[in-house]
């Protein structure tokens, strides 16, 4: 099967309803009341992890979704249907970025998480809303907003706890292959792991962990050589790394010069991967030669703790194991990170815009907001003391001077919360 771990899509939710106009009819009256309904909310595109789904193929093939846009508003003050929000299925790891400024939208880490990736829009209101003692028969009404449009990166990263680095044919598929149920292949030429492979580890005691072994690292990995650069990026994901050496003289490399590569690619790569605890495995003990180099290490590193190893008859690797998880029950995970120049974000949330103005024409204007709403439902509007200050709370806020630069005249009428207030500019008197 092919492994799809990074695709970008575009996505459209839906478009929000129209409000409409529509005047009761009734037998003796020549224009009734306001009678439009209000447009209905558009579909969200929202992503959810689906634990059954391993990679990003069936993605890749989209190239774009959209979700259904809300109906229009219906006479008699009749509602138009919502859309339907848009589920998505993803697998676990899978990171979504905003194309545009590469930001961090989701980080789905947990099974069944859901995140609202493009939002549906709002519907309008209809005309009913907008009847005042100064229009009680308002002919316009508000336009549906639209969906939330972006072009998105999605990465899948793995989700292991644990991650087994070094050179190429080291023996890091041989342990993960006899100390879970993991089968993966294991030969003596050089990249033979392409993409990682997961595994449960049990250990005795009762605790568990997942362990992946990551494809070979050669010198120069941080800087996209071999096939380094792109599974470094899932040993991000991991909060402790087993650094397996071979100690065989007959791999014709040194296991203390490798070490030092192995650490100094890590270093290097964007997101210093040597923050993480590791546990360094010498392996291949079973081989001439071994024992020598074991001592060499050990003396080149006498702070070091070393565990050897014959991963080929699992000789060694219980103590390995109880020691991954000591180290996890004390490492917490470490947070995903943008680039550098962005810095460290865990989870970004756009920042709520404070109000929002529309112009419907003709002199009117709906300004509208959460701290709006609030102030709003806070005022007694019999109370000229009240009315007077949340006028100059609204100043405060900026939506005096928003409505300005949008080119609100004296006189014209500002809707909050149905309710319409005629402006009059403070600042000019
Ligand atoms: N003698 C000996 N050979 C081993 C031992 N562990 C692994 N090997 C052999 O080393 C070779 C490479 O093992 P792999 O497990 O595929 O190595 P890897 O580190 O996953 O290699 P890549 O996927 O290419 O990075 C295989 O031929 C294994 O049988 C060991 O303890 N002793
Ligand atoms: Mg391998």
């Amino acid at each position: 099967m092919h492994f799809i771990d990074q695709t970008s899509l575009i996505l459209k939710a839906g478009k929000g309803g129209d409000g409409i106009v529509s005047f009761r009819r009734e037998a003796h009256v020549p224009l009734g009341g306001p009678f439009g309904g209000d447009g209905g909310k558009g579909g969200s595109i929202i992503f959810e992890v689906d634990t059954h789904k391993s990679t990003l193929l069936d993605l890749h093939f989209l190239k774009m979704i959209t979700a259904q846009s809300g109906e229009n508003g219906k006479t008699k003050k009749m509602h138009g249907a919502d859309g339907e929000d848009k589920i998505v299925k993803v697998p676990l790891g899978t990171v979504v970025r905003d194309k545009s400024d590469n930001r961090i939208i989701a980080d789905l880490t947990h099974p069944g998480q859901q995140a609202v990736i493009a939002r549906g829009g709002k519907g309008g209101r209809g005309n009913f809303h907008f009847k005042s003692a100064r229009n009680p028969a308002p002919d316009f009404s508000e336009k549906g907003e639209e969906g939330q449009q972006l072009e998105v990166e999605i990465e899948l990263k793995l989700l292991a706890d644990v991650g087994l680095v070094g050179f190429p044919s080291v023996g890091k598929s041989t342990i993960l292959s006899v100390v879970s149920a993991a089968r993966p292949e294991i030969a003596d030429y050089p990249f033979t792991t392409l993409v990682p492979n997961l595994g449960v580890v049990r250990v005795p005691d009762g605790r568990s962990f997942v362990l992946a072994d990551m494809p070979g690292l050669i010198e120069g990995a941080s800087q996209g050589k071999g096939l380094g650069f792109d599974f470094l990026r899932h040993i991000e994901r991991t909060r402790v790394l087993i650094h397996v050496l071979d100690m065989s003289p007959a791999s014709g490399r040194d296991p203390l010069e490798d070490y030092e590569i192995i650490n100094n690619e890590m270093g290097t790569y964007r997101f210093n991967l040597l923050q993480r605890p590791q546990i360094v495995v010498a392996n291949k003990m079973d081989e001439d030669g071994a024992e020598e180099n074991l001592e060499r290490f050990r003396k080149a590193h006498p702070d070091l703790e070393v565990f050897p190893t014959t991963a080929l008859i699992a000789e060694g690797l219980q103590e390995v194991l109880y020691r991954a998880a000591d180290l996890l029950d004390v490492t917490e995970p470490f947070p995903l990170q943008q680039d550098e120049n962005i810095g460290v974000l865990y989870k970004y949330e756009p920042e709520p815009e404070p109000f929002t103005i529309r112009n419907l024409g003709n002199g009117q204007w709906v300004v509208e907001g959460d701290e709006i709403n609030r102030l709003f439902s806070r005022t007694d509007f019999e109370n000229e003391q009240q009315v007077m200050q949340f006028g100059i709370a609204l100043r405060k806020m900026g939506v005096d001077a928003a409505l300005r630069e949008k080119g609100i005249q004296e006189k014209d009428t500002v809707f909050i919360n149905d309710f319409g207030f005629e402006f009059t500019d403070m600042d000019e008197e």
